[in-house]
C-alpha cells in the first residue's frame, strides 16, 4: 500500500474550494433521471449526458473529482478520447462506485444491506488500471417508527469497513457513505440520533479493520427532518445539528467530509453547506459530493434539446459548482445565484 499516494489523493479530493460530482447513478437510477426529461435511456444517451457534464469548461476549478459508474469509466467521448483522460486533463480525479447496490436484508423487513464485497479485490485492481484513484460505497439506513435495527447498522458498517480496507490495499481512497435517508416523517432530533449512531458504529468498524482515516473520506447525509415531518428544518437548525453530530462522532484525523444532497433542492443543499462552514474552525474540510443538487438544472436544460443545449446545460453545472465552492468556504449568499 502506498500511504503517501493515498493521503495525497484524499487531500486533493477536499482541496479548498473544491468538491465532488456524483454521477455514478446505476442504470436503473439514471433511467429515472433521463425519463424525467423525456430522454430515452440508451447507452449512447447516458454517455452523451455524462460527456456533457465532464467537458464543462473549467470544471476542475470547482470540482476535484467525479464518481463514475462501471459503464462510464470504460466509455470514450464522441471524439474517441477516453472520458477518464478528458477528466484528468481537466484536473478532475476519476472515482468509481464499487458497491453493487442496496438489497433487502434477510430477516429485517424494510431494511437494505449493500452488496459487492465478493470479488472486490480483483475489481479494484482493474478500476485502478482504468484510472480510478478513489471509490465509493453507499449504505442505506432507513428511519421509521421501528427502524433502523442495530443489526442493519452493524452489517452495513462492517461491509463499509471491509470495502474501505480493500480500497486502501489497492491504493484507492475510499469514500464511505452511510446514507441516513431523508424520506419519512421523523423529526430532526431523530435524524441526529440515528446519524450519530451510524457514524459511531462506522468508525468502530473502520478502526477494527485498520483503515487509515487520513486516507479516507466520509460522505454523510445532512442532519435534517424527514420530508414528511410537519416541522421542516431551517438552515441554522440543519447546520448546527449536523456539525454537532459530526463533532460527536467523527475522529479529527479523517481526511474530509463531503455531503450527499439526498433529495434537497439545489439551493437548500448549498445554503446548508454554507451555513455549516460559518461555524468553524472544524477539524476537517466540509465539502460536497452532490448528485441531484449539482445536476438537476443541467439535466433539465440538456434534456429540453439534447442536440442543441450542451453549452447552456454546462453553464448550469458550472454555476452550481461555483455556488457550492463558495459554500465550502462559508462565502455563499443567495444574491450570487443571479451573478
Ligand atoms: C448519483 O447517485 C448515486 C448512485 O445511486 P444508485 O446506486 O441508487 O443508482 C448515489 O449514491 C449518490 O452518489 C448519493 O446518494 C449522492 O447523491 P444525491 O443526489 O443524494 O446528492
Amino acid at each position: 500500500m502506498n500511504v503517501e499516494q493515498l493521503l495525497e489523493t484524499a487531500a486533493a479530493m477536499v482541496a479548498p474550494g473544491k468538491g465532488i460530482l456524483a454521477i455514478d447513478e446505476s442504470t436503473g437510477t439514471i433511467a429515472k433521471r433521463l425519463a424525467s426529461v423525456n430522454v430515452e435511456n440508451t447507452e449512447d444517451n447516458r454517455r452523451a449526458y455524462r460527456e456533457m457534464l465532464l467537458t464543462t469548461p473549467d470544471i476542475g476549478e470547482y470540482i476535484s473529482g467525479a464518481i463514475l459508474y462501471d459503464e462510464t469509466i470504460r466509455q470514450n467521448a464522441s471524439n474517441g478520447q477516453k472520458l477518464v483522460d478528458i477528466m484528468r486533463e481537466a484536473g478532475v480525479i476519476p472515482g468509481i462506485k464499487v458497491d453493487t447496490g442496496a438489497h433487502p436484508m434477510a430477516g429485517f423487513e424494510g431494511e437494505l444491506i449493500t452488496e459487492g464485497l465478493d470479488g472486490l479485490r480483483a475489481r479494484l485492481k482493474e478500476y485502478a488500471e482504468l484510472g480510478a484513484r478513489f471509490a465509493k460505497w453507499r449504505a442505506v439506513i432507513t428511519i421509521t417508527d421501528d427502524l433502523p435495527s442495530q443489526a442493519n447498522i452493524e452489517a452495513n458498517c462492517h461491509a463499509l469497513a471491509r470495502y474501505a480496507a480493500l480500497c486502501q490495499e489497492a491504493g484507492i481512497v475510499p469514500i464511505v457513505e452511510p446514507e441516513v435517508l431523508m424520506t419519512g416523517d421523523h423529526d430532526i432530533d431523530t435524524a441526529y440520533d440515528i446519524s450519530e449512531l451510524a457514524h459511531k458504529t462506522l468508525f468502530k468498524h473502520l478502526f477494527e479493520q485498520d483503515v487509515i482515516l487520513e486516507g479516507c473520506i466520509l460522505k454523510p447525509s445532512m442532519v435534517i427532518a424527514g420530508d414528511k415531518c410537519p416541522e421542516q428544518s431551517g438552515v441554522e437548525d440543519v447546520a448546527e445539528a449536523t456539525v454537532n453530530c459530526l463533532l460527536n462522532s467523527v475522529p479529527a484525523s479523517l481526511a474530509g467530509i463531503v455531503f450527499l444532497s439526498g433529495g434537497q433542492s439545489e439551493i437548500q443543499a448549498t445554503q446548508n453547506l454554507n451555513e455549516m462552514n460559518t461555524l468553524g474552525p472544524l477539524p476537517w474540510p466540509l465539502s460536497f459530493s452532490f448528485g441531484r443538487a449539482l445536476q438537476a438544472s443541467a439535466l433539465k436544460v440538456w434534456g429540453s434539446d439534447i442536440n442543441k443545449n450542451t453549452s447552456a446545460a454546462q453553464q448550469e453545472l458550472a454555476h452550481r459548482a461555483r455556488m457550492n465552492s463558495l459554500a465550502t468556504q462559508g462565502e455563499y449568499n443567495a444574491n450570487q445565484e443571479s451573478s
